[in-house]
Formats: structure tokens, C-alpha cells, sequence
């Protein structure tokens, strides 16, 4: 035994207890000490049975995520865990699985060997791996289809949700809902079966279906997965597993999912997704805001704007369960507001994403109000007014005047500078930002903008409050445009520069989103309206270098009222389903426009596009780590994740680019240089590391060593 495994006795039952927090994973030394366990039961005359169950809030959680790195970098040797499985399924009395809090992949695939399953009511149960770029690797497409059937199989593995423990119980996955005690709950189940013959899933075949059914059931889960998750190699490796389950035996089927196991895991894919995993979980840790920094209840909070940006925001508090005061400045403006809100909720609905009843709820927790006579209550206000700072500030103002001591003051501007917002104020350590994105009840991340006198327990609260409310929060520095729209900048710049130079418009998109991204970068123009740029262009047009190329098409489109879809046209003209459709009118503007600007035209390869596009992200994004105003280059790949539709199984815009290496990313910008001047000067950080042969990913390291 070892102290990740213990075992005790309740009678005649042997309880087997996994120990290894947070959250159980089968790390190294867990399936040996389980296997001796196992063991140990066999040769115990006294002994009828076993439980295995975690410890903690969850029963295992998977293999252990930390191990695959060492695996594919040859520093351990590649480690299965199909014989510690077949050594529970061989087991001469019976093995019961108790599952809470979550049995996700290695942990269901031991579930399955297991020779029966209980589990609470709440627990969670799947093969997560697709997410991680790889498939199950312990026999989990073998097993699964035997038990829940060859379609509800092929939805796990390839889509990776995982399943309520009441559905897994009407699938035939778990056996039995235990209320109230789990453990003690199992051991009796165990008792009451101990005497039963042992049912070996393996064995099982009566789910398998047969050739004519399955075919159809594997074409629509391909199609399903080209589409929902395009570009992606584990769905489909899923499916083929799942596939091989129904025409192998048992054995082979292993194999052939080993073989498909074995190439996700060395993939690129794979390496990028498991970084983009634990970045996820990196980004909440703030060097000197210390985990236990105090934090600022918020249970009541209030939003100023009902716009857009400030409805979405209402509702993501309301349906995290907070009540929200939603203020506009006249009841026209506040209808529109609530209008839009209900119009959202009815859809979600319609969807299926929450019941009329939730909505319902939620809706009564946002209250209306044209006064800031009740903001004495809330604990935290986000300001989400048109985006001037006259008029941030004049509420940042009166905000100071109605909310009570303690209380956060947060601005959810895209641009503008949080420290002068907060000059507006008598308290400007309880400002901060918090910038959503746009539709602010989908979009995940949340951009908080740390001030210079923004307090530890604000950030603190900011952070942990993000998760309460379904978002990944990551912190960035007060600079113009933050983190994700200052990189954004130079990607759109190159776009429409491309677009100038000859490049066709739908070509520009057509080879970003080939490349991964969920929309390219005139039609995201287009969506998020070409006037917001152009209205902060026109602002800040005194800041504009003399002498350096700017883009002119997207002025040029918004002086002629194309502001996008808003406008049913912009770069592309919009149907009444707003689909895009090339509009020649366009074309020939542009053509017309560049060369009144002189601008030769040329043809240009979808190559050439995405590195222009793709590798002013990371140029921009590698000054942004040097100026300090982002902690990592991977929460610079959260963001652009969560906010900017860059495709995770490229890891992010950081972690592409150390894929591809930093040298060659750097002569590419060199060359950019040569052709385009100073705009795509390298930034020295970017340099730094190619000349030294280091990564970002170690660029991180050495920071986090150094903090
Ligand atoms: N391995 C190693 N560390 C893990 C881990 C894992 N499987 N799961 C979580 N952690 C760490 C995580 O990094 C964090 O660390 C801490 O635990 C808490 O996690 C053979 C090959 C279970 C739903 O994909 O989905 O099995 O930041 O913040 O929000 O076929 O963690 O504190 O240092 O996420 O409560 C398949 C992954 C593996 C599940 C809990 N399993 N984990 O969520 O906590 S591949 C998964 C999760 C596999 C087999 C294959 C979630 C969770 P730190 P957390 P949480």
C-alpha cells in the first residue's frame, strides 16, 4: 500500500479509498496500490467483495494530465493502463465502483472494469480526452459501447460531455443511485451482490448493434464532428475506436484504440489543448495576490447602461443568482433594455438552454431603475455606458457619491485608460475593469483590468468572482486597448492591408478561418460594426505616427455608412438572415481607393495572409509580455481563446507560434519588416528568445520562478 491508496474493512467488505488530491487522479503508484488491494481481497477468506471510492469531493478524475508531457517528451516511458484493468475485471469477487463529484475518463474507464457501478445523484460521468486532444486510452472505447450502446458511445468519446449520473443510470452505465451516504450505501450493495455471478463488461455484446445500423451512426457522428468541431483529429480518432469496438473483439478493438491513442497523444494538437488545460487553471493565479487574499462579498450588484454590453452583463450576474438594479437615464432607453433581455432569455429557452421557470427567476432579480437611489445596497457596480470619457467619468463620479464605502467600482470600457477613470473618484483602490465581450452572456472570457491603485482584495474578488459567474478571468495591465483588442489591432490592420494590396476579401477570411479561427477578420469587423474602430480611430487620430501606413478601406466604407451588419452592409452585404455575401461594389472600391493611394496590386497566397495576420498577433502580443502587461504568454492564449475565436487545438497565438518556432516566426516578421517598414519592427522580447532558442512556454517559466 502507499498514501495515495487505503484500504479498510466494513465486515466482509474490503473498502478501497483513493487519496491523491485535488482530485484523484490515477497518477503513478495509484493503479499498483489498487491492484494490490485487489489482491489482497482474492486471497481473504473473510473478504465477499470491494468498493473503490474516492476520497474528497470527487472519485477519480482521469489519468494523470501532468504524466502525458513527460510521456511525449521521452522522459518517462509510455505507460497503459489496459493490464491494471484487466486485473480488476479478472478479479474472483466482485468489485463495486461508488461514484461522486466526477468520474471523467480513466476514472470511468475503471468505473467500467469494475464489475458494478453505484454513484450519487450528482455525479458526472465521461470520457472528457477529445478535449485534450486525445481519445480514451484505456479501453474506454471498448467498454462504453457495451454498456450504454454504440451511438451514446460515440457521442461521449467524440463530443467529450459527460453525462448526469441519473442519465447514466437510465443508459445502464451506473446500476444504482445511492441518496445520503455513498459509502456506506455501496458496501451494502456490495453485500447484497457478493454471492451473484460477476459480470465482466468485455463480455458483454447484446449493445453493439449491428454493421447496417452502426454505419449510419458513425457517418452522422463524422459529419457532426467535422462541423461542430472543425479541424479538430481526436473526434474523429473517437469515432474510429468506438468503430473498431463493433467489428473487433475485445482485444483487437484495444489495439486499434492504442494505436489511435498513441498518435493524438504525440500530436501537436494534443501538446497545444493539454496547455491550453492547465492555462485555464494558470491564468486565476496572480503572483502577488496570494491565494486567501481577502475577498469582498458580492451578493447584490448593479449595472449602468442597458445597452448591448450592459444587458448581456445583467444577465450573467442574475443567472449566476445575484440580483442586478439595471439603470438607464429614461424609461425609453430602460424598456429597450429589458426588451432586449427578454428577447434573449425567450430564445434561450427556445434552445433549450435554461427552463421558463429559470427564466422566470432571473428576470424578477433584475430591477429597473432611473435613479441611483437604491446603488447604496450593491456591493459591486459595472459601469457599461457609451465609450467616452467625459461620460465615464461624470458616472464614475456620481457613483462615488451613491455607492457605499467597500463597494467595487468597475468600468467595463474596451479601451479606454482605468486610471483616469478612477481620478474621477475619491477611492480609486476600489476601481478596476472588467471588460466582457460581446454577446456578454455567451462569451466566456473576462478581461479585468488592473489600475494602478486598483487593492488586492478588489482583483482577489474580481477573480473568483468570474468563476461564480461561468467565465475565465484573466488579469491584464491598464494599457491602450488591454490585451486582446491591442493585439487585435495589428491582425485586423494586416487584414485590411491584404485586402488594399490585392487580396480578395473573401480570400483574406477564407484562409483565417481555414486556419482555425471561428470567423475571419473583416467579417468579424463587420459583426462587432466597422463605426466602433472608426469612432475610436477618429479619437485618437492626433496619437498616429507621421509617416506610417494606416488602413484606409474600413474608414472609407463607414464615411459611405457601411458600418457592417449593423448596416445590412459593410465588407460583405447581409441578407435578411444575416448571411454574408461578396458584394463586387466593394471590391471595385477598394481597387479604386488603392490606387488613388498608389498601393500596387498583387496576388497574394493564403500563406502570406495568415502569417501577416496571424504573426502580428504574436509580434504585438510579445511586446504586451514585456511591458508587463500581460503575467504569461499563456494567459495571452486564454484570452484570445475565450474572446477572439482563435482555435484552441493551436494552443493560442503564444503557443502556435513556439510550435512553429520562434526562429522562423522571427525571420518571417524580419522579412515583414523589410517589406512594410517600421510596423512590424520585432519586439525585442520576440528577438530575445529566438536568437536564444527559447519559447514563450519558457519564457513563462523563468518569470513564474522569478515572481
Ligand atoms: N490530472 C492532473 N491534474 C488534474 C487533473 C488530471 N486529470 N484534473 C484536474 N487536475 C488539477 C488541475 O490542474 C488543478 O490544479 C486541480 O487539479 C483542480 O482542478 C487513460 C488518457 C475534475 C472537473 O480530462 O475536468 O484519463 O491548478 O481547477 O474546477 O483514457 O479538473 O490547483 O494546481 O479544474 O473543480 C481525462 C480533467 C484525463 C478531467 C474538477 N480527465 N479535469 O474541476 O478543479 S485523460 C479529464 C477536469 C485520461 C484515459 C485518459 C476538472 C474537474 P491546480 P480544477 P474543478
Amino acid at each position: 500500500m502507499n498514501n495515495l491508496v487505503r484500504v479498510t474493512r466494513d465486515n466482509d467488505v474490503a473498502v478501497i479509498t483513493v487519496d491523491n488530491p485535488p482530485v484523484n487522479a490515477l497518477s503513478p503508484g495509484v493503479p499498483q496500490a489498487i491492484e494490490a488491494a485487489i489482491d489482497e481481497m482474492n486471497i481473504d477468506p473473510a473478504i465477499k467483495a470491494a468498493v473503490i471510492i474516492g476520497a474528497g469531493r470527487t472519485f477519480i478524475a482521469g489519468a494523470d494530465i501532468k504524466e502525458f508531457g513527460k510521456m511525449t517528451s521521452g522522459a518517462t516511458p509510455r505507460r497503459t493502463l489496459l493490464p491494471f484493468l484487466l486485473h480488476i475485471e479478472d478479479s474472483v469477487k466482485p468489485v463495486v465502483i461508488a461514484i461522486h463529484g466526477t468520474a471523467f475518463g480513466g476514472g470511468l474507464e475503471l468505473a467500467m472494469a469494475g464489475h458494478y457501478r453505484v454513484a450519487s445523484p450528482t455525479a458526472q460521468i465521461g470520457q472528457p480526452e477529445v478535449k485534450l486532444g486525445i481519445i480514451p486510452g484505456a479501453a474506454g472505447t471498448q467498454r462504453l459501447p457495451r454498456l450504454v450502446g454504440v451511438a451514446k458511445a460515440v457521442e461521449m468519446c467524440a463530443e467529450g460531455k459527460p453525462v448526469s449520473a441519473p442519465d447514466a443510470a437510465a443508459l445502464g452505465l451506473i446500476d444504482s443511485l445511492i441518496d445520503g451516504d455513498l459509502l456506506s450505501g455501496a458496501v451494502a450493495f456490495a453485500r447484497g451482490i457478493a454471492d451473484k455471478p460477476i459480470p465482466k463488461t468485455r463480455e458483454r455484446t447484446t449493445k453493439l448493434g449491428t454493421a447496417t445500423d452502426n454505419a449510419a451512426v458513425f457517418a452522422a457522428a463524422r459529419d457532426a464532428a467535422r462541423k461542430k468541431q472543425r479541424g479538430m483529429k481526436a473526434p474523429l480518432a473517437a469515432i474510429d475506436a468506438v468503430e473498431a469496438a463493433t467489428r473487433m473483439p475485445f482485444e483487437e478493438g484495444c489495439q486499434a484504440e492504442q494505436k489511435l491513442f498513441t498518435e493524438c497523444l504525440f500530436s501537436d494538437q494534443s501538446k497545444a489543448l493539454i496547455h491550453v488545460f492547465f492555462g485555464e487553471r494558470e491564468v486565476g493565479k496572480i503572483p502577488d495576490v496570494p491565494k486567501g487574499t481577502p475577498v469582498i462579498a458580492v451578493n447584490r450588484v448593479a449595472v449602468v447602461g442597458s445597452g448591448t454590453m450592459g444587458g448581456g452583463i445583467a444577465m450573467v450576474f442574475a443567472n449566476a443568482g445575484i440580483p442586478v438594479l439595471l439603470k438607464d437615464v429614461d424609461q425609453a432607453a430602460l424598456d429597450a433594455g429589458m426588451g432586449k433581455i427578454r428577447k434573449n432569455y425567450a430564445s434561450s429557452v427556445q434552445r433549450g438552454r435554461f427552463t421558463q421557470q429559470f427564466v422566470d427567476e432571473r428576470l424578477q432579480s433584475i430591477t429597473p431603475v432611473l435613479t441611483y437611489d437604491l446603488f447604496s445596497d450593491a456591493d459591486m457596480v459595472v459601469e457599461a455606458v457609451f465609450e467616452g470619457m467625459a461620460l465615464k467619468k461624470s458616472v464614475f463620479a456620481e457613483l462615488d457619491r451613491a455607492c457605499k464605502p467597500g463597494a467595487i467600482l468597475a468600468s467595463n470600457t474596451s479601451t479606454l485608460n482605468i486610471d483616469e477613470i478612477a481620478e474621477a473618484t475619491s477611492r480609486p483602490e476600489a476601481v478596476i475593469g472588467t471588460h466582457f465581450f460581446s454577446p456578454a452572456n455567451v462569451m466566456r472570457l473576462l478581461e479585468i483590468v488592473r489600475g494602478k491603485k486598483s487593492s488586492k482584495e478588489v482583483i482577489a474578488t474580481c477573480m473568483q468572482l468570474s468563476k461564480k459567474l461561468g467565465k475565465v478571468g484573466v488579469l491584464v495591465g491598464n494599457c491602450r486597448g488591454f490585451v486582446g483588442n491591442r493585439m487585435f489591432g495589428p491582425y485586423r490592420r494586416e487584414a485590411q492591408f491584404l485586402a488594399e494590396e490585392g487580396a480578395e476579401i473573401e480570400a483574406v477570411d477564407r484562409a483565417l478561418v481555414d486556419f482555425g479561427n471561428a470567423m475571419g477578420p473583416l467579417a468579424t469587423g463587420d459583426l462587432a460594426g466597422l463605426d466602433v474602430g472608426w469612432r475610436i480611430r477618429k479619437e485618437y487620430r492626433h496619437l498616429e505616427k507621421p509617416g506610417i501606413r494606416q488602413p484606409f478601406a474600413e474608414d472609407r466604407l463607414c464615411e459611405l455608412g457601411r458600418y457592417g451588419q449593423k448596416t445590412t452592409k459593410g465588407w460583405y452585404r447581409y441578407d435578411e438572415n444575416r448571411r454574408a455575401n461578396a458584394d463586387p461594389e466593394v471590391a471595385a472600391l477598394v481597387r479604386k481607393w488603392s490606387a488613388e493611394a498608389g498601393i500596387p496590386q498583387r496576388q497574394i497566397s493564403a500563406e502570406e495572409i495568415v502569417d501577416r495576420c496571424i504573426y502580428a498577433l504574436v509580434n504585438e502580443g510579445a511586446r504586451i509580455l514585456e511591458e508587463g502587461f500581460a503575467l504569461r504568454a499563456v494567459d495571452i492564449d486564454i484570452i484570445y481563446l475565450n474572446g477572439y475565436g482563435f482555435p484552441a487545438y493551436r494552443g493560442g497565438p503564444m503557443w502556435h507560434a513556439d510550435t512553429v518556432g520562434l526562429q522562423k516566426v522571427y525571420q518571417r516578421i524580419c522579412e515583414f519588416h523589410q517589406q512594410h517598414g517600421e510596423l512590424w519592427a520585432p519586439a525585442p522580447l520576440l528577438q530575445r528568445l529566438a536568437e536564444s532558442g527559447k519559447t514563450f512556454a519558457e519564457f513563462d517559466k523563468e518569470h513564474a520562478l522569478a515572481a
